[in-house]
């Protein structure tokens, strides 16, 4: 059995964007490994954030995970700020990570832009998003497309900290949907559908009602022509829907185009209205019962101790092998 390892920031609903590119993978690889899937509450502070904004999407997102399909009898679902020990091997990771690392870093220059003043801790988030996979000894990590570059900076400082200090860390991959990976906004294709965007109508929400996600989806913007075809590089929005709707409904994006043929975006767009809120129905009914039951309290403490066993041991090794004194009696 391998190791798994994935988080979600609670800033924001989560969006279908989030459920193609992570969770689905998640629910997927918990049947085959052992699986550690968190709420990345210590990167949501990243960037400004209202304390009971922040609590109320923390545990929104953990009881998501569920709702999506997560079981926690034999997937370990948890807070990042219950197990301290992330904290503590992301600033030893941090001291490994070079400034010119960071600054390459797309996600920081994209989160950064046009801002007057940016947090440090924006910048160093990729060193704590190591130590959250290596802390585990993680061989799959499922992201969407945008965390490849974070993912290769932690191949790296494994690799780093394995030359300087001796063989511990196992270089964690990707694991990535071939299709959906990205998922762009419904306003602008050409940027990913993202939870913290200040335009509602670009993302869909796990939690948006059917007449909302039918209005979205009809308003969703496309190309003049009328051909339904999978070619991102020249109907992007098409594609992009076209991805949507295949993960909702079962079908392959031939499937889908041949259904289309000759028909036009109308009936397209209906239907894929109606296959995302096919998906997100059953969703919605679990997510309000695992609300109401208080249940998820009780799945987190568990989660977290699990995961602290793991985490904790890890901390201790590495703080051997980098030569710290040990308490003694
Ligand atoms: P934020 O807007 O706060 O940056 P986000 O919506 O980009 O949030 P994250 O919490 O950063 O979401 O990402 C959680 C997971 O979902 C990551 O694995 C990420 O790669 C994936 N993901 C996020 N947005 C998309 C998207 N549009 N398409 C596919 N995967 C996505
Ligand atoms: N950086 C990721 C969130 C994240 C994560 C992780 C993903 C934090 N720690 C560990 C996978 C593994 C993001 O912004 N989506």
């Amino acid at each position: 059995m391998g190791k798994v390892l994935s988080g979600i920031q609670p800033s924001g609903q989560l969006t279908i964007g989030n459920y193609i590119g992570a969770l689905q993978n998640f629910v997927k690889l918990q049947h085959t490994e052992e699986c550690f899937f968190m709420v990345v509450d210590m990167h949501a502070i990243t960037v400004p954030q209202e304390p009971a904004a922040l609590r109320e999407q923390s545990e929104a997102v953990a009881a998501l995970f569920i709702a999506a399909g997560i079981d926690p009898s034999k997937a370990n679902v948890f807070m990042q700020s219950h197990v301290p020990a992330h904290a503590e091997l992301g600033w030893m990771l941090t001291t490994l990570t070079n400034m010119g690392e960071l600054e390459r870093m797309t996600q920081f220059k994209d989160k950064s832009a046009g801002k007057e003043s940016v947090g440090a801790g924006l910048f160093v988030y990729p060193s704590l998003m190591a130590a959250d996979i290596l802390i585990y000894n993680a061989d799959l990590v499922p992201v969407g497309d945008d965390q490849k570059q974070h993912l290769e900076l932690t191949r790296d400082l494994a690799q780093r900290f394995n030359h300087r200090f001796g063989d511990y860390f196992t270089l964690p991959k990707p694991y990535i949907p071939e299709v959906g990976a990205r998922i762009m906004g419904l306003d602008d294709a050409s940027k990913k559908m993202s939870k913290s965007s200040s335009n509602p109508g670009s993302f869909i929400t796990l939690l948006d009602p059917p007449d909302v996600v039918r209005k979205k989806i009809s308003r969703a913007t496309t190309d003049s022509g009328r051909e339904v075809k999978f070619d991102p590089a020249n109907k992007p929005e098409i594609s992009n829907l076209m991805g949507i709707y295949a993960h909702c409904s079962g079908l392959t994006l031939a499937e889908i185009e041949a259904r289309y043929e000759g028909q036009g975006y109308g009936p397209f767009k209906k239907e894929l209205a109606e296959h995302v809120v096919a998906v997100l129905e059953p969703l919605q009914a679990r997510y309000n019962e695992i609300r109401s039951s208080g249940e998820i309290h009780q799945i987190l403490k568990r989660g977290a101790e699990r995961a602290a066993e793991v985490a904790n041991k890890t901390v201790a090794d590495v703080k051997e092998k980098m030569g710290f004194l040990a308490p003694r009696a």
